[in-house]
């Protein structure tokens, strides 16, 4: 017996109506796993791995009453989806955003239980948020939407349960928040978030560690194609934690980065930035435009994306599919070699056949962003063991493990011909030990 890709992606389409973004991500990882159970794994077919990969272990979904400063009752909707815990507790950030629902959660969950495996770490797959927006929100309204949203969630989670951490919406601040409530109503002061604060129980680096770990990773894809960083145009999208972070390390490294972005649009520097300027960008808050009235080497494009400006890598930082397919030809015909997604699922699964048939190299988030759980997940031993690592330890440990990540990426995806699919290596080599590990544990 073997399995069919067309009828098990017409099955969780049936199961799962109405969800385009956890049909995408499921559709991204089964191309790839099909055919490599079917040749090299077929004592995994009667076991129904995958069918039970593809159901979340438990969903929970719940109300969020909170009160804003004008007194008024606002009511969201909250959820953690724990996927897979075959290899460790769940893990995996809240998002909150206005379009946070459970087909997003779901692919996010999803693509997770695989970044977390290639990481080598203990950790299962999970996530969760909310569909609250938190622009234009005061602290307090923030805080008191944490605390409401924590008053339910904290029966679910816990150091040894399910450790979420910050994602779109969700940082330091949010983190704190969450904390504090979770705090009070366990009495129980542990690793039951990452992304704390330095000052309680948060690990260094954890801020960084999306954005620095996409740059080693790149580091990697260029070694092993004996190219330098050195030059190279860099365009980012996003402005938000990982994409600031990812233009410091690049501009570090002494490559030209020549955009950021957000919603509203991308500011663009012929120049590029320089650290200074960066740091500058990062006092503007949303209103990237006004960049341009202090450098005047940079122009603002209003409701724009990056990927028009040329450049040889490509680092998508913002959401999910803001990449298509005429993004991805354009990015290709204007000589761009590399695209590394520090977001999750950026690229639209049209955008990804354009790289792979044109044979670029393309890291795929699962892979090049697992930096920041890798960092959580690090934060999760210094907490279970009451330590604190100093900064350059868990620097060398972030580039340990995404080089591990890339000979990971290597060894399953590297086609006769020499090209090395990522994605099929992050795909297979994720899938592997979260495999392995519940064919141990029996039909569960
Ligand atoms: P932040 O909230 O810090 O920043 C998000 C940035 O992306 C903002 O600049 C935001 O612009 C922009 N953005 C969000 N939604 C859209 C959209 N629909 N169109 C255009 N721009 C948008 O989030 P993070 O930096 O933490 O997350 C960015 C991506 O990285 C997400 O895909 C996340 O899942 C992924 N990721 C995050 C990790 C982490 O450790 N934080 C780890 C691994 C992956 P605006 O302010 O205008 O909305
Ligand atoms: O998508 C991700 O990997 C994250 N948002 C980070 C998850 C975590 O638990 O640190």
């Amino acid at each position: 017996m073997s399995l069919n890709l067309k009828n098990f992606i017409k099955q969780v389409d049936l199961r799962n109506p109405n969800e385009p973004e956890f049909l995408q991500a499921v559709t991204e990882v089964i191309e790839d796993l099909i055919p490599y159970v079917n040749e090299h794994r077929p004592d995994l077919i009667d076991l129904k791995i995958l069918e039970r990969m593809v159901e979340p272990e438990r969903i929970v979904s719940f109300r969020v009453a909170w009160t804003d400063d004008q007194n008024q009752i606002q009511v969201n909707r909250g959820y953690r989806v724990q996927m897979n815990s075959a290899i460790g507790p769940y893990k995996g950030g809240l998002r909150f955003a206005p379009d946070v629902n459970l087909s997003i959660l779901k692919f996010l969950a999803f693509e997770q239980v695989f970044k977390n495996s290639l990481t080598s770490l203990p950790i299962g797959g999970g996530k969760g948020g909310s569909d609250f927006d938190p622009k234009g929100k005061s602290d307090h309204e923030i805080m008191r939407f944490c605390q409401s949203f924590m008053t339910e969630l904290q029966r679910h989670i816990g150091s040894e349960t399910d450790v979420p951490a910050g994602d779109i919406g969700v940082g330091g601040r949010e983190i704190g928040f969450l904390f504090g409530q979770y705090k009070r109503l366990q009495n129980n002061f542990s690793g039951v978030l990452t992304g704390k604060g330095t000052a309680w129980g948060g690990s260094y680096i954890r801020p960084e560690a999306t954005g620095y770990g996409l740059l080693y990773f790149v580091q990697c894809i260029l070694d092993y194609n004996n190219e330098k960083i050195e030059g190279k145009t860099v365009c980012i999208s996003g402005a938000g934690n990982v994409a600031f972070y990812a233009a410091e390390k690049a501009i570090q490294m002494g490559a030209k980065v020549i955009t950021l972005s957000n919603s509203q649009g991308t500011i663009f520097d012929k120049e590029g930035f320089s650290l200074d300027k960066l740091n500058y960008l990062g006092t503007l808050g949303r209103d990237l435009g006004k960049y341009t009235k202090k450098y005047s080497s940079a122009s603002y494009h209003a409701k724009e994306n990056p990927w028009q400006f040329p450049c040889d890598i490509a680092l998508p930082c913002a959401t999910q599919n803001e990449i298509n397919e005429a993004d991805a030809k354009r990015l290709v015909k204007n000589g761009c070699k590399i695209v590394a997604e520090g977001a999750n699922m950026p690229s639209s699964a049209e955008a990804i056949k354009v790289y792979l048939q044109a044979k670029i190299h393309f890291g795929p988030g699962k892979a090049a962003n697992a930096g920041g759980v890798a960092v959580s997940g690090l934060e999760m031993s210094q907490n279970a063991i009451g330590q604190q690592w100093a900064r350059e330890k868990v620097d060398h440990r972030l580039k340990l493990i995404m080089e591990n990540i890339h000979k990971t990426c290597v060894r399953y995806g590297k086609e006769p011909n020499g090209y090395i699919n990522y994605l099929k290596g992050a795909n297979v080599g994720g899938f592997i030990k979260v495999a392995e590990a519940m064919k141990a544990q029996g039909v569960v």
